[in-house]
Protein backbone atom coordinates (compact mmCIF):
# COMPACT_ATOMS: atom_id res chain seq x y z
CA UNK A 1 0.00 0.00 0.00
CA UNK A 2 1.32 3.15 -0.66
CA UNK A 3 -0.01 6.34 0.39
CA UNK A 4 1.23 9.64 -1.48
CA UNK A 5 0.55 13.18 0.16
CA UNK A 6 0.72 14.98 -3.23
CA UNK A 7 -1.95 13.76 -3.89
CA UNK A 8 -3.98 16.14 -1.63
CA UNK A 9 -2.10 18.85 -3.42
CA UNK A 10 -3.26 18.38 -6.64
CA UNK A 11 -5.93 20.56 -6.56
CA UNK A 12 -5.48 22.68 -3.30
CA UNK A 13 -8.19 24.84 -4.33
CA UNK A 14 -11.65 24.97 -5.27
CA UNK A 15 -10.81 28.00 -7.83
CA UNK A 16 -8.51 25.46 -10.05
CA UNK A 17 -11.51 25.21 -11.78
CA UNK A 18 -11.80 21.98 -14.56
CA UNK A 19 -14.62 22.73 -17.77
CA UNK A 20 -16.28 19.84 -18.98
CA UNK A 21 -17.22 19.69 -22.67
CA UNK A 22 -19.69 18.02 -25.04
CA UNK A 23 -18.22 15.64 -27.47
CA UNK A 24 -19.80 14.78 -30.57
CA UNK A 25 -20.34 11.16 -30.93
CA UNK A 26 -22.31 8.30 -33.37
CA UNK A 27 -23.82 5.00 -32.43
CA UNK A 28 -22.24 1.77 -32.41
CA UNK A 29 -25.26 -0.79 -33.61
CA UNK A 30 -23.87 -3.89 -31.34
CA UNK A 31 -24.01 -2.05 -27.65
CA UNK A 32 -26.70 -4.78 -26.29
CA UNK A 33 -25.64 -5.88 -23.18
CA UNK A 34 -25.17 -9.78 -22.71
CA UNK A 35 -26.20 -12.35 -19.46
CA UNK A 36 -23.86 -10.01 -17.57
CA UNK A 37 -22.87 -7.08 -19.08
CA UNK A 38 -21.43 -5.91 -22.47
CA UNK A 39 -18.62 -8.17 -23.67
CA UNK A 40 -16.71 -7.34 -27.06
CA UNK A 41 -13.29 -8.09 -27.96
CA UNK A 42 -10.81 -5.55 -26.45
CA UNK A 43 -10.14 -3.79 -29.55
CA UNK A 44 -13.94 -3.37 -30.30
CA UNK A 45 -13.39 -1.62 -27.07
CA UNK A 46 -10.81 0.56 -28.43
CA UNK A 47 -12.99 2.09 -31.19
CA UNK A 48 -12.82 5.79 -30.74
CA UNK A 49 -15.86 6.61 -28.63
CA UNK A 50 -17.18 3.19 -28.05
CA UNK A 51 -16.75 3.08 -24.37
CA UNK A 52 -17.86 6.57 -23.86
CA UNK A 53 -20.89 5.85 -25.64
CA UNK A 54 -21.30 3.29 -23.69
CA UNK A 55 -20.36 4.91 -20.37
CA UNK A 56 -22.78 7.51 -21.15
CA UNK A 57 -25.30 5.22 -22.06
CA UNK A 58 -25.24 4.07 -18.59
CA UNK A 59 -25.01 7.09 -16.81
CA UNK A 60 -27.97 8.32 -18.98
CA UNK A 61 -30.09 5.30 -18.29
CA UNK A 62 -30.04 6.30 -14.22
CA UNK A 63 -31.50 9.85 -15.14
CA UNK A 64 -31.67 12.37 -12.37
CA UNK A 65 -30.78 9.70 -9.84
CA UNK A 66 -27.24 9.91 -10.98
CA UNK A 67 -26.62 13.50 -9.77
CA UNK A 68 -24.63 13.72 -6.49
CA UNK A 69 -24.30 10.08 -6.31
CA UNK A 70 -21.09 8.03 -5.36
CA UNK A 71 -20.50 5.00 -7.48
CA UNK A 72 -18.29 2.28 -7.05
CA UNK A 73 -15.68 1.29 -10.03
CA UNK A 74 -13.37 -1.63 -10.31
CA UNK A 75 -12.60 -5.07 -12.20
CA UNK A 76 -10.78 -7.96 -12.67
CA UNK A 77 -7.54 -5.77 -13.93
CA UNK A 78 -7.79 -7.57 -17.55
CA UNK A 79 -6.10 -5.28 -20.07
CA UNK A 80 -7.45 -2.13 -21.00
CA UNK A 81 -9.09 -1.51 -17.48
CA UNK A 82 -6.72 1.38 -16.48
CA UNK A 83 -7.96 3.07 -20.14
CA UNK A 84 -11.68 2.53 -19.47
CA UNK A 85 -11.75 3.63 -15.96
CA UNK A 86 -9.85 7.03 -16.73
CA UNK A 87 -12.93 7.38 -18.93
CA UNK A 88 -15.04 6.50 -16.92
CA UNK A 89 -14.02 9.00 -14.35
CA UNK A 90 -13.91 12.21 -16.68
CA UNK A 91 -17.23 11.46 -17.95
CA UNK A 92 -18.49 10.67 -14.27
CA UNK A 93 -16.98 14.09 -13.19
CA UNK A 94 -18.92 15.63 -16.25
CA UNK A 95 -22.37 14.12 -15.38
CA UNK A 96 -22.45 15.38 -11.95
CA UNK A 97 -21.16 12.23 -10.30
CA UNK A 98 -20.31 13.25 -6.84
CA UNK A 99 -17.85 10.87 -6.11
CA UNK A 100 -16.47 7.70 -7.14
CA UNK A 101 -14.97 5.01 -5.20
CA UNK A 102 -12.43 2.85 -6.98
CA UNK A 103 -10.21 -0.30 -6.36
CA UNK A 104 -6.78 0.78 -6.25
CA UNK A 105 -4.65 -0.34 -9.30
CA UNK A 106 -9.03 -0.83 -10.41
CA UNK A 107 -8.71 -4.21 -8.79
CA UNK A 108 -12.35 -5.56 -7.08
CA UNK A 109 -13.69 -8.26 -8.06
CA UNK A 110 -16.90 -8.92 -8.74
CA UNK A 111 -18.21 -9.76 -5.61
CA UNK A 112 -16.35 -7.16 -3.91
CA UNK A 113 -18.22 -4.53 -5.73
CA UNK A 114 -21.20 -5.99 -5.05
CA UNK A 115 -20.22 -5.63 -1.21
CA UNK A 116 -18.97 -2.31 -2.00
CA UNK A 117 -22.00 -1.07 -2.99
CA UNK A 118 -24.59 -1.91 -0.13
CA UNK A 119 -21.28 -1.81 2.72
CA UNK A 120 -21.04 2.52 1.21
CA UNK A 121 -25.54 2.51 0.36
CA UNK A 122 -24.74 4.27 -3.08
CA UNK A 123 -26.29 4.32 -6.01
CA UNK A 124 -24.41 1.63 -7.80
CA UNK A 125 -21.38 0.39 -9.45
CA UNK A 126 -19.50 -0.27 -13.03
CA UNK A 127 -17.78 -3.65 -12.81
CA UNK A 128 -14.95 -4.03 -15.71
CA UNK A 129 -14.76 -7.35 -16.80
CA UNK A 130 -16.22 -9.91 -19.20
CA UNK A 131 -15.70 -12.28 -16.63
CA UNK A 132 -14.70 -16.21 -17.41
CA UNK A 133 -13.69 -15.11 -20.89
CA UNK A 134 -9.84 -14.74 -21.60
CA UNK A 135 -8.42 -11.43 -21.55
CA UNK A 136 -5.18 -9.30 -23.20
CA UNK A 137 -5.12 -7.54 -25.98
CA UNK A 138 -6.83 -10.07 -28.42
CA UNK A 139 -9.11 -11.13 -26.32
CA UNK A 140 -12.22 -10.02 -24.14
CA UNK A 141 -13.34 -6.65 -22.36
CA UNK A 142 -16.52 -5.86 -20.68
CA UNK A 143 -18.46 -3.48 -18.75
CA UNK A 144 -21.36 -4.23 -16.24
CA UNK A 145 -23.77 -1.80 -14.59
CA UNK A 146 -24.71 -2.95 -10.55
CA UNK A 147 -27.36 -1.52 -8.84
CA UNK A 148 -28.26 0.13 -5.63
CA UNK A 149 -28.70 -3.26 -4.08
CA UNK A 150 -25.42 -4.62 -5.32
CA UNK A 151 -26.54 -6.56 -8.00
CA UNK A 152 -26.66 -6.83 -11.73
CA UNK A 153 -28.90 -4.40 -13.61
CA UNK A 154 -32.26 -6.14 -14.29
CA UNK A 155 -33.47 -5.81 -17.50
CA UNK A 156 -35.17 -2.57 -17.87
CA UNK A 157 -32.17 -0.99 -17.12
CA UNK A 158 -30.29 -3.03 -19.62
CA UNK A 159 -32.33 -2.42 -22.43
CA UNK A 160 -32.65 1.38 -21.82
CA UNK A 161 -28.68 1.46 -21.90
CA UNK A 162 -28.94 -0.44 -25.51
CA UNK A 163 -31.81 1.84 -26.78
CA UNK A 164 -29.57 4.61 -25.48
CA UNK A 165 -26.95 3.53 -27.50
CA UNK A 166 -28.91 3.06 -30.42
CA UNK A 167 -29.50 6.84 -30.70
CA UNK A 168 -26.85 8.45 -28.65
CA UNK A 169 -25.21 11.68 -30.84
CA UNK A 170 -23.01 13.23 -27.95
CA UNK A 171 -21.15 12.74 -24.43
CA UNK A 172 -20.07 14.95 -21.56
CA UNK A 173 -16.55 14.63 -20.08
CA UNK A 174 -13.99 16.61 -18.52
CA UNK A 175 -10.78 16.05 -20.74
CA UNK A 176 -8.63 18.36 -18.99
CA UNK A 177 -8.79 16.08 -15.27
CA UNK A 178 -5.79 14.45 -14.71
CA UNK A 179 -6.01 10.44 -14.19
CA UNK A 180 -2.41 10.21 -14.62
CA UNK A 181 -1.67 7.34 -11.85
CA UNK A 182 -4.59 8.73 -9.96
CA UNK A 183 -5.82 5.17 -9.63
CA UNK A 184 -2.32 3.58 -8.30
CA UNK A 185 -2.26 5.02 -4.70
CA UNK A 186 -4.40 5.07 -2.05
CA UNK A 187 -6.11 8.09 -1.02
CA UNK A 188 -8.62 10.33 -2.09
CA UNK A 189 -8.55 13.21 -4.79
CA UNK A 190 -11.03 16.14 -4.69
CA UNK A 191 -11.61 17.74 -8.26
CA UNK A 192 -13.33 21.09 -8.95
CA UNK A 193 -15.61 20.36 -12.30
CA UNK A 194 -17.67 23.38 -13.68
CA UNK A 195 -18.22 24.44 -10.17
CA UNK A 196 -18.78 21.48 -8.47
CA UNK A 197 -16.48 19.43 -6.00
CA UNK A 198 -15.88 15.91 -7.91
CA UNK A 199 -14.12 13.19 -5.40
CA UNK A 200 -12.26 10.13 -6.46
CA UNK A 201 -11.37 8.19 -3.87
CA UNK A 202 -9.03 5.13 -4.36
CA UNK A 203 -9.35 2.33 -1.36
CA UNK A 204 -7.65 -1.62 -0.91
CA UNK A 205 -9.30 -3.43 -2.98
CA UNK A 206 -9.72 -6.53 0.43
CA UNK A 207 -10.21 -4.80 3.05
CA UNK A 208 -13.93 -4.56 3.09
CA UNK A 209 -14.88 -7.95 1.50
CA UNK A 210 -12.35 -9.69 4.11
CA UNK A 211 -14.01 -7.89 7.12
CA UNK A 212 -17.67 -9.03 5.46
CA UNK A 213 -16.40 -12.99 5.12
CA UNK A 214 -15.00 -12.52 8.85
CA UNK A 215 -18.91 -11.65 10.04
CA UNK A 216 -19.63 -14.35 7.57
CA UNK A 217 -17.89 -17.38 8.85
CA UNK A 218 -15.84 -18.60 11.95
CA UNK A 219 -12.58 -17.31 10.64
CA UNK A 220 -11.27 -19.48 13.90
CA UNK A 221 -12.64 -22.59 12.89
CA UNK A 222 -11.38 -22.47 9.24
CA UNK A 223 -7.84 -21.97 10.84
CA UNK A 224 -7.83 -24.96 12.58
CA UNK A 225 -8.82 -26.67 9.54
CA UNK A 226 -6.42 -25.39 7.20
CA UNK A 227 -3.63 -25.52 10.01
CA UNK A 228 -4.29 -29.13 12.03
CA UNK A 229 -4.66 -29.09 15.63
CA UNK A 230 -2.98 -31.48 17.87
CA UNK A 231 -6.13 -33.77 17.28
CA UNK A 232 -5.70 -33.30 13.86
CA UNK A 233 -3.66 -33.16 10.99
CA UNK A 234 -4.01 -29.65 8.55
CA UNK A 235 -6.49 -30.39 5.98
CA UNK A 236 -4.72 -29.77 2.89
CA UNK A 237 -5.80 -27.50 -0.15
CA UNK A 238 -4.69 -26.35 -3.58
CA UNK A 239 -6.37 -22.91 -4.74
CA UNK A 240 -6.14 -21.38 -8.01
CA UNK A 241 -6.95 -17.84 -8.91
CA UNK A 242 -6.12 -19.12 -12.75
CA UNK A 243 -4.08 -15.61 -12.66
CA UNK A 244 -7.16 -13.83 -12.11
CA UNK A 245 -8.50 -10.94 -9.71
CA UNK A 246 -9.65 -13.45 -6.75
CA UNK A 247 -5.13 -13.81 -6.56
CA UNK A 248 -5.25 -11.00 -4.27
CA UNK A 249 -8.20 -11.97 -1.76
CA UNK A 250 -6.94 -15.38 -1.93
CA UNK A 251 -3.22 -14.36 -0.83
CA UNK A 252 -5.60 -12.00 2.12
CA UNK A 253 -7.70 -14.72 3.07
CA UNK A 254 -6.18 -18.13 2.82
CA UNK A 255 -2.76 -17.05 3.54
CA UNK A 256 -2.48 -14.20 5.75
CA UNK A 257 -5.77 -14.59 7.90
CA UNK A 258 -6.36 -18.52 8.15
CA UNK A 259 -2.67 -19.72 7.53
CA UNK A 260 -2.72 -21.40 4.39
CA UNK A 261 1.22 -21.92 2.93
CA UNK A 262 1.61 -19.43 0.03
CA UNK A 263 4.16 -22.26 -1.54
CA UNK A 264 1.67 -24.84 -0.71
CA UNK A 265 -1.81 -24.49 -0.74
CA UNK A 266 -2.65 -21.21 -3.20
CA UNK A 267 -1.07 -21.08 -6.88
CA UNK A 268 -1.47 -18.27 -9.82
CA UNK A 269 -2.77 -15.67 -7.15
CA UNK A 270 -0.88 -12.87 -9.13
CA UNK A 271 -3.10 -10.98 -11.38
CA UNK A 272 -2.73 -10.88 -14.66
CA UNK A 273 -3.96 -8.71 -17.40
CA UNK A 274 -4.25 -11.15 -20.15
CA UNK A 275 -4.44 -13.98 -17.27
CA UNK A 276 -0.85 -15.82 -18.49
CA UNK A 277 -2.89 -16.29 -21.77
CA UNK A 278 -5.07 -18.92 -20.21
CA UNK A 279 -8.97 -19.08 -19.99
CA UNK A 280 -9.60 -18.17 -16.47
CA UNK A 281 -13.00 -20.31 -16.15
CA UNK A 282 -12.81 -23.09 -13.56
CA UNK A 283 -14.16 -26.16 -14.85
CA UNK A 284 -12.86 -29.21 -15.70
CA UNK A 285 -11.65 -28.16 -19.26
CA UNK A 286 -9.93 -24.65 -18.81
CA UNK A 287 -8.93 -25.94 -15.09
CA UNK A 288 -7.28 -28.88 -16.29
CA UNK A 289 -4.64 -28.23 -14.92
CA UNK A 290 -5.36 -28.00 -11.18
CA UNK A 291 -7.12 -31.24 -11.75
CA UNK A 292 -3.60 -32.83 -12.88
CA UNK A 293 -2.11 -31.27 -9.67
CA UNK A 294 -5.05 -33.04 -7.55
CA UNK A 295 -4.98 -36.48 -9.68
CA UNK A 296 -0.95 -36.64 -9.19
CA UNK A 297 -0.88 -35.13 -5.53
CA UNK A 298 -2.87 -37.82 -3.43
CA UNK A 299 -1.67 -35.26 -0.11
CA UNK A 300 -4.18 -32.98 -1.16
CA UNK A 301 -7.54 -32.94 0.45
CA UNK A 302 -9.04 -30.55 -1.70
CA UNK A 303 -9.20 -28.17 -4.61
CA UNK A 304 -10.70 -25.14 -5.78
CA UNK A 305 -10.41 -22.56 -8.73
CA UNK A 306 -12.08 -18.95 -9.52
CA UNK A 307 -12.95 -17.60 -12.78
CA UNK A 308 -11.20 -13.75 -13.68
CA UNK A 309 -13.23 -11.59 -11.74
CA UNK A 310 -13.95 -13.95 -8.43
CA UNK A 311 -17.74 -14.74 -8.71
CA UNK A 312 -17.13 -18.35 -10.10
CA UNK A 313 -15.99 -21.54 -8.48
CA UNK A 314 -15.18 -25.07 -9.27
CA UNK A 315 -14.54 -27.21 -6.20
CA UNK A 316 -12.87 -30.98 -6.16
CA UNK A 317 -12.16 -33.40 -3.42
CA UNK A 318 -9.35 -35.25 -3.18
CA UNK A 319 -7.71 -37.50 -6.13
CA UNK A 320 -9.79 -34.14 -7.91
CA UNK A 321 -13.28 -35.73 -7.05
CA UNK A 322 -15.05 -33.21 -9.21
CA UNK A 323 -18.61 -31.65 -7.37
CA UNK A 324 -20.91 -30.50 -9.90
CA UNK A 325 -22.27 -27.26 -9.09
CA UNK A 326 -25.63 -28.30 -8.94
CA UNK A 327 -24.76 -31.06 -6.36
CA UNK A 328 -22.25 -27.95 -4.19
CA UNK A 329 -25.36 -25.53 -4.48
CA UNK A 330 -27.30 -28.67 -2.91
CA UNK A 331 -24.86 -30.14 -0.22
CA UNK A 332 -24.43 -26.37 1.02
CA UNK A 333 -28.16 -25.81 1.43
CA UNK A 334 -28.43 -29.01 3.55
CA UNK A 335 -25.38 -27.85 5.73
CA UNK A 336 -26.10 -24.15 6.54
CA UNK A 337 -26.64 -23.73 9.81
CA UNK A 338 -22.73 -24.22 10.50
CA UNK A 339 -22.27 -21.21 9.50
CA UNK A 340 -22.43 -18.11 11.73
CA UNK A 341 -24.10 -16.00 9.01
CA UNK A 342 -26.90 -18.49 8.31
CA UNK A 343 -27.70 -19.45 12.20
CA UNK A 344 -28.02 -15.75 12.71
CA UNK A 345 -29.94 -14.77 10.07
CA UNK A 346 -31.84 -17.74 9.61
CA UNK A 347 -32.66 -19.28 6.15
CA UNK A 348 -34.81 -18.50 4.02
CA UNK A 349 -35.75 -20.12 0.06
CA UNK A 350 -33.27 -21.41 -2.58
CA UNK A 351 -32.71 -20.78 -6.03
CA UNK A 352 -31.27 -22.06 -8.67
CA UNK A 353 -30.89 -21.48 -12.31
CA UNK A 354 -33.52 -22.79 -15.03
CA UNK A 355 -30.41 -25.29 -16.15
CA UNK A 356 -28.97 -26.17 -13.10
CA UNK A 357 -29.82 -29.57 -12.17
CA UNK A 358 -32.85 -29.83 -9.66
CA UNK A 359 -30.61 -31.49 -6.41
CA UNK A 360 -31.54 -28.51 -4.38
CA UNK A 361 -35.22 -28.68 -4.98
CA UNK A 362 -35.06 -32.11 -3.02
CA UNK A 363 -33.31 -30.58 -0.17
CA UNK A 364 -36.00 -27.40 -0.30
CA UNK A 365 -38.80 -30.17 0.03
CA UNK A 366 -37.08 -31.81 2.89
CA UNK A 367 -36.07 -28.57 5.17
CA UNK A 368 -39.61 -27.07 3.79
CA UNK A 369 -37.85 -23.96 1.92
CA UNK A 370 -39.32 -22.32 -0.84
CA UNK A 371 -37.32 -22.95 -4.28
CA UNK A 372 -37.17 -20.65 -7.14
CA UNK A 373 -36.24 -22.00 -10.48
CA UNK A 374 -35.14 -18.36 -12.36
CA UNK A 375 -33.74 -17.72 -16.11
CA UNK A 376 -29.87 -17.83 -16.82
CA UNK A 377 -27.95 -14.99 -14.45
CA UNK A 378 -27.38 -13.86 -11.33
CA UNK A 379 -30.03 -10.50 -12.20
CA UNK A 380 -32.82 -12.51 -11.49
CA UNK A 381 -32.17 -13.58 -8.25
CA UNK A 382 -31.84 -10.08 -6.63
CA UNK A 383 -35.05 -9.06 -6.40
CA UNK A 384 -36.10 -12.46 -4.23
CA UNK A 385 -33.29 -11.74 -1.80
CA UNK A 386 -34.62 -8.42 -1.47
CA UNK A 387 -37.67 -9.28 -0.33
CA UNK A 388 -36.38 -11.78 1.75
CA UNK A 389 -37.44 -14.51 -0.32
CA UNK A 390 -34.26 -16.21 -0.56
CA UNK A 391 -30.93 -16.92 1.06
CA UNK A 392 -28.64 -19.16 -1.13
CA UNK A 393 -28.87 -20.12 -4.93
CA UNK A 394 -26.47 -20.98 -7.68
CA UNK A 395 -26.07 -21.63 -11.02
CA UNK A 396 -24.69 -24.63 -13.41
CA UNK A 397 -22.01 -22.87 -14.19
CA UNK A 398 -19.85 -22.52 -11.30
CA UNK A 399 -21.98 -20.03 -9.53
CA UNK A 400 -22.71 -20.14 -5.94
CA UNK A 401 -23.96 -17.48 -3.57
CA UNK A 402 -25.76 -16.06 -0.74
CA UNK A 403 -27.84 -12.88 -0.10
CA UNK A 404 -24.61 -11.45 2.00
CA UNK A 405 -24.10 -10.08 -1.48
CA UNK A 406 -25.97 -9.54 -5.09
CA UNK A 407 -23.82 -11.62 -7.04
CA UNK A 408 -22.23 -15.36 -7.12
CA UNK A 409 -19.15 -15.36 -5.22
CA UNK A 410 -16.36 -17.77 -5.69
CA UNK A 411 -14.36 -17.22 -2.26
CA UNK A 412 -17.51 -16.79 -0.44
CA UNK A 413 -18.57 -20.65 -2.38
CA UNK A 414 -14.80 -22.05 -0.53
CA UNK A 415 -14.84 -20.47 2.61
CA UNK A 416 -18.72 -22.18 2.90
CA UNK A 417 -17.35 -25.60 1.97
CA UNK A 418 -14.75 -25.56 3.84
CA UNK A 419 -17.21 -24.67 7.10
CA UNK A 420 -19.07 -27.75 6.37
CA UNK A 421 -15.87 -30.22 6.14
CA UNK A 422 -14.79 -28.77 9.75
CA UNK A 423 -18.41 -29.21 10.86
CA UNK A 424 -18.66 -32.78 9.37
CA UNK A 425 -15.40 -34.01 9.78
CA UNK A 426 -15.64 -35.20 6.71
CA UNK A 427 -14.15 -35.28 3.19
CA UNK A 428 -15.45 -33.96 -0.21
CA UNK A 429 -16.35 -37.60 -1.64
CA UNK A 430 -17.80 -38.81 1.91
CA UNK A 431 -19.96 -35.82 1.94
CA UNK A 432 -21.29 -36.55 -1.85
CA UNK A 433 -21.52 -39.88 -1.26
CA UNK A 434 -23.43 -39.26 1.93
CA UNK A 435 -25.84 -36.87 0.54
CA UNK A 436 -26.52 -38.79 -2.95
CA UNK A 437 -27.84 -42.05 -0.31
CA UNK A 438 -29.80 -39.19 1.53
CA UNK A 439 -31.64 -37.52 -1.34
CA UNK A 440 -30.86 -39.76 -4.88
CA UNK A 441 -28.71 -37.89 -7.35
CA UNK A 442 -29.12 -35.71 -10.27
CA UNK A 443 -27.06 -36.24 -12.76
CA UNK A 444 -26.13 -33.55 -14.98
CA UNK A 445 -23.47 -32.41 -17.51
CA UNK A 446 -23.27 -29.43 -19.89
CA UNK A 447 -22.42 -29.61 -23.34
CA UNK A 448 -20.48 -26.47 -25.27
CA UNK A 449 -19.97 -25.92 -28.41
CA UNK A 450 -18.10 -22.61 -28.45
CA UNK A 451 -18.09 -20.41 -31.55
CA UNK A 452 -20.09 -22.08 -33.82
CA UNK A 453 -21.70 -19.81 -37.19
CA UNK A 454 -24.20 -18.00 -36.07
CA UNK A 455 -26.38 -19.11 -38.72
CA UNK A 456 -26.55 -22.45 -38.25
CA UNK A 457 -26.56 -22.45 -34.54
CA UNK A 458 -29.70 -20.45 -35.39
CA UNK A 459 -31.46 -22.48 -37.57
CA UNK A 460 -31.28 -24.99 -35.05
CA UNK A 461 -32.97 -23.34 -31.98
CA UNK A 462 -35.54 -21.88 -35.01
CA UNK A 463 -36.26 -25.77 -35.33
CA UNK A 464 -36.51 -26.72 -31.97
CA UNK A 465 -38.83 -24.08 -31.21
CA UNK A 466 -41.04 -24.81 -34.22
CA UNK A 467 -41.38 -28.45 -32.51
CA UNK A 468 -42.72 -26.68 -29.41
CA UNK A 469 -45.17 -24.31 -31.29
CA UNK A 470 -46.66 -27.44 -33.01
CA UNK A 471 -46.39 -29.51 -30.33
CA UNK A 472 -45.09 -32.48 -32.29
CA UNK A 473 -42.57 -33.78 -29.35
CA UNK A 474 -44.67 -34.72 -26.50
CA UNK A 475 -45.37 -38.10 -26.04
CA UNK A 476 -42.74 -38.81 -28.75
CA UNK A 477 -40.53 -41.49 -27.25
CA UNK A 478 -36.55 -41.83 -28.16
CA UNK A 479 -34.15 -44.71 -27.33
CA UNK A 480 -30.58 -44.78 -27.33
CA UNK A 481 -28.43 -47.39 -25.82
CA UNK A 482 -31.25 -49.77 -24.97
CA UNK A 483 -32.92 -46.93 -22.56
CA UNK A 484 -36.10 -44.80 -23.87
CA UNK A 485 -37.18 -41.75 -22.65
CA UNK A 486 -40.98 -40.25 -23.57
CA UNK A 487 -41.14 -36.41 -23.60
CA UNK A 488 -43.76 -35.33 -21.58
CA UNK A 489 -43.32 -31.58 -22.40
CA UNK A 490 -41.27 -29.30 -24.72
CA UNK A 491 -41.38 -25.35 -23.86
CA UNK A 492 -39.26 -22.52 -24.18
CA UNK A 493 -38.64 -21.47 -20.69
CA UNK A 494 -40.26 -18.37 -19.60
CA UNK A 495 -40.39 -16.76 -16.12
CA UNK A 496 -42.67 -13.99 -14.00
CA UNK A 497 -40.55 -12.31 -11.22
CA UNK A 498 -42.70 -13.02 -8.33
CA UNK A 499 -41.71 -10.22 -6.74
CA UNK A 500 -42.45 -7.07 -9.66
CA UNK A 501 -43.79 -9.53 -11.93
CA UNK A 502 -41.40 -8.48 -14.68
CA UNK A 503 -41.87 -10.93 -17.72
CA UNK A 504 -38.33 -12.58 -19.12
CA UNK A 505 -39.60 -14.84 -22.12
CA UNK A 506 -37.35 -17.55 -24.67
CA UNK A 507 -34.86 -18.31 -21.85
CA UNK A 508 -34.09 -21.74 -23.03
CA UNK A 509 -35.69 -24.67 -24.73
CA UNK A 510 -36.88 -27.75 -22.44
CA UNK A 511 -37.88 -31.15 -23.34
CA UNK A 512 -38.79 -32.60 -20.31
CA UNK A 513 -39.04 -36.30 -20.12
CA UNK A 514 -41.94 -38.54 -18.29
CA UNK A 515 -39.52 -39.52 -15.93
CA UNK A 516 -38.27 -36.09 -14.94
CA UNK A 517 -35.11 -36.02 -16.84
CA UNK A 518 -34.61 -32.91 -18.84
CA UNK A 519 -32.74 -31.69 -22.32
CA UNK A 520 -32.03 -27.76 -21.97
CA UNK A 521 -30.85 -25.79 -25.46
CA UNK A 522 -29.95 -22.30 -25.28
CA UNK A 523 -27.84 -19.86 -26.88
CA UNK A 524 -24.90 -18.12 -24.82
CA UNK A 525 -25.13 -14.46 -24.10
CA UNK A 526 -22.04 -13.91 -22.83
CA UNK A 527 -20.03 -14.77 -25.92
CA UNK A 528 -18.19 -12.47 -28.04
CA UNK A 529 -18.02 -13.38 -31.27
CA UNK A 530 -19.91 -16.16 -33.29
CA UNK A 531 -22.76 -18.32 -31.44
CA UNK A 532 -21.88 -20.83 -28.25
CA UNK A 533 -24.86 -23.60 -27.69
CA UNK A 534 -24.85 -24.94 -24.58
CA UNK A 535 -26.69 -28.38 -24.38
CA UNK A 536 -27.87 -29.21 -20.69
CA UNK A 537 -28.16 -33.03 -19.67
CA UNK A 538 -30.05 -34.28 -16.53
CA UNK A 539 -31.64 -37.26 -15.09
CA UNK A 540 -32.25 -38.13 -11.96
CA UNK A 541 -31.56 -42.21 -10.27
CA UNK A 542 -32.97 -42.72 -6.51
CA UNK A 543 -30.59 -45.69 -6.32
CA UNK A 544 -28.14 -45.82 -8.38
CA UNK A 545 -25.99 -43.63 -7.30
CA UNK A 546 -22.25 -44.07 -8.20
CA UNK A 547 -22.14 -44.52 -11.49
CA UNK A 548 -19.81 -42.47 -13.77
CA UNK A 549 -21.61 -39.39 -15.02
CA UNK A 550 -21.09 -39.12 -18.55
CA UNK A 551 -21.55 -43.04 -18.62
CA UNK A 552 -25.01 -42.41 -16.98
CA UNK A 553 -25.70 -39.54 -19.58
CA UNK A 554 -25.01 -41.05 -22.83
CA UNK A 555 -28.12 -42.17 -24.14
CA UNK A 556 -29.58 -38.57 -23.35
CA UNK A 557 -26.87 -36.80 -24.60
CA UNK A 558 -27.09 -39.17 -27.89
CA UNK A 559 -30.92 -38.31 -27.83
CA UNK A 560 -30.28 -34.74 -27.49
CA UNK A 561 -27.61 -34.82 -30.52
CA UNK A 562 -30.70 -36.46 -31.90
CA UNK A 563 -33.74 -34.31 -31.26
CA UNK A 564 -31.52 -30.97 -32.39
CA UNK A 565 -29.64 -32.59 -35.32
CA UNK A 566 -26.69 -30.03 -33.63
CA UNK A 567 -23.89 -32.13 -35.62
CA UNK A 568 -25.85 -31.13 -38.56
CA UNK A 569 -26.39 -27.79 -38.47
CA UNK A 570 -23.05 -26.94 -36.87
CA UNK A 571 -20.58 -29.40 -38.54
CA UNK A 572 -19.11 -30.14 -34.91
CA UNK A 573 -19.06 -33.56 -33.91
CA UNK A 574 -17.85 -33.10 -30.31
CA UNK A 575 -18.12 -29.95 -28.22
CA UNK A 576 -15.49 -27.28 -27.30
CA UNK A 577 -16.09 -28.21 -23.14
CA UNK A 578 -18.24 -30.77 -21.41
CA UNK A 579 -18.86 -29.76 -17.75
C1 LIG B 1 -22.97 -17.77 -18.60
C2 LIG B 1 -23.57 -18.80 -17.67
C3 LIG B 1 -24.51 -18.11 -16.69
C4 LIG B 1 -23.75 -17.02 -15.94
C5 LIG B 1 -23.12 -16.06 -16.94
C6 LIG B 1 -22.26 -15.02 -16.27
O1 LIG B 1 -23.98 -17.16 -19.37
O2 LIG B 1 -24.25 -19.80 -18.38
O3 LIG B 1 -25.03 -19.08 -15.81
O4 LIG B 1 -24.61 -16.31 -15.10
O5 LIG B 1 -22.30 -16.78 -17.84
O6 LIG B 1 -21.23 -15.62 -15.53
P1 LIG B 1 -24.29 -17.62 -20.88
O7 LIG B 1 -25.35 -16.67 -21.36
O8 LIG B 1 -23.01 -17.52 -21.63
O9 LIG B 1 -24.75 -19.02 -20.79
V1 LIG B 1 -19.80 -14.79 -15.25
O10 LIG B 1 -18.87 -15.56 -14.25
O11 LIG B 1 -19.54 -14.23 -16.67
O12 LIG B 1 -20.24 -13.33 -14.58
CO1 LIG C 1 -17.31 -14.36 -13.50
Amino acid sequence: MIHNSYLDNRCPTMSNTLQSVIAQTLPFEDQKPGTSGLRKKVRVFMQKNYTENFIQCIFDALGDKLKGSTLVVGGDGRYFSKPAINTIIRIASANEVSKLIIGQLGILSTPAVSALIREHKVLGGIVLTASHNPGGIRNDFGIKYNIENGGPAPDNITNSIYELSTKITQYKTTPTLETDRLIDILGTSKFNVDGRQFTVEIIDSTTNYVNLMKQIFDFNKLRALIRGTDQRPAFNVLLDSMNGVTGVYVRNIFVEELGASPDNNVRRVVPLDNFGEIHPDPNLTYAKDLVDKLKEDSNYDFGAAFDGDGDRNMILGKNAFFVTPSDSLAVLANNLECIPYFKKNGVNGFARSMPTAAAVDRVAAKLGKEIFEVPTGWKYFGNLMDAGRLSLCGEESFGTGSDHIREKDGIWAVLAWLSVIEHKQMGVEEILKEHWTLYGRNYFTRYDYEECETEGANKMINRLEGFIADGGLVGKAYTALGKTYKVAKADNFSYVDPIDNSVAKNQGIRILFEDGSRLIYRLSGTGSSGATIRVYIECYEKEDVLTDAQVMLKPLVEIGLEISQLKEFTGRNQPTVIT
